[in-house]
């Protein structure tokens, strides 16, 4: 039964079964003091306002029976996945795949790349585990999506300007119709929040839709 979202520009319609939820990257290596973000010189607590809406996303998606998908950013232990313009750049604290208080900085199986205890999937829930800023880089994200019959994502996750808005772009590309969820999406830079939002919607909706937790679950009843 297709449900009718209060969105900018304008309201969306969707199909539960033909729609996905993406949790991105709602990691401790960037939630979490001693992780990623944090050796970037970044205030890591301004992304926990994303966790309570992610919360209520996920709780709505899976009574409703929608796909849940989540992502995870991180390198195989020996860095072969890692370029080395990524891990080079910058004067961080601790470069990717230095120890640091959560294990190796964004490295799979590390403490740090686990996904925050509030948000963790559930047995059968796809987590896929990408080593870019975009899902659909070097991963099956697409084939699984594809062989469930998605054409309508809905967005969440970390960061709004970062990974969030280059799976957003990815998917566009991809003819995928995305409803990012403002409020289940946090930056450690407020401004870039609100302006990534602005982007997604401008001109008629460039890149698809934005609302947040309230309208959608007013939407679901
Ligand atoms: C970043 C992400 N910000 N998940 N990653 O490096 O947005």
């Amino acid at each position: 039964m297709p449900i009718l979202v209060q969105a900018e520009p304008s309201a969306i319609a969707l199909d539960p079964a033909r729609t996905a939820v993406i949790v991105i990257d709602m990691q401790r290596d960037f939630l979490e003091p001693g992780g990623f973000g944090e050796t970037l010189g970044n205030d890591v607590s301004l992304l926990a306002a994303a966790i309570a809406p992610c919360r209520m996303l996920l709780e709505a998606a899976r009574a409703a029976g929608m796909l849940v998908i989540h992502t995870r950013e991180g390198h195989r232990p020996d860095l072969s996945d890692a370029p080395p313009a990524k891990v080079g750049r910058g004067a961080p604290s601790r470069r990717i795949g230095d120890p640091g208080p959560m294990g190796r900085i964004l490295i799979r199986g590390e403490p740090g790349h686990d996904i925050v205890p509030a948000l963790v999937p559930l047995d059968g829930e796809p987590v896929i585990d990408k080593p870019g800023k975009g899902a659909f880089y070097a991963t099956e994200l697409e084939p699984m999506l594809r062989h469930r019959g998605i054409e309508a994502l809905l967005l969440a996750g970390v960061t709004t300007e970062v990974c969030v808005h280059t799976t957003l772009r990815e998917a566009n590309d991809r003819g995928f119709r995305c409803l990012v969820m403002g409020d289940a999406c946090a930056s450690y830079f407020p401004e870039f929040h609100r302006a990534a939002l602005a982007m997604v919607s401008a001109q008629g909706g460039i890149f698809g839709w934005v609302s947040d937790t309230t309208r959608l679950l007013a939407a679901m009843g």
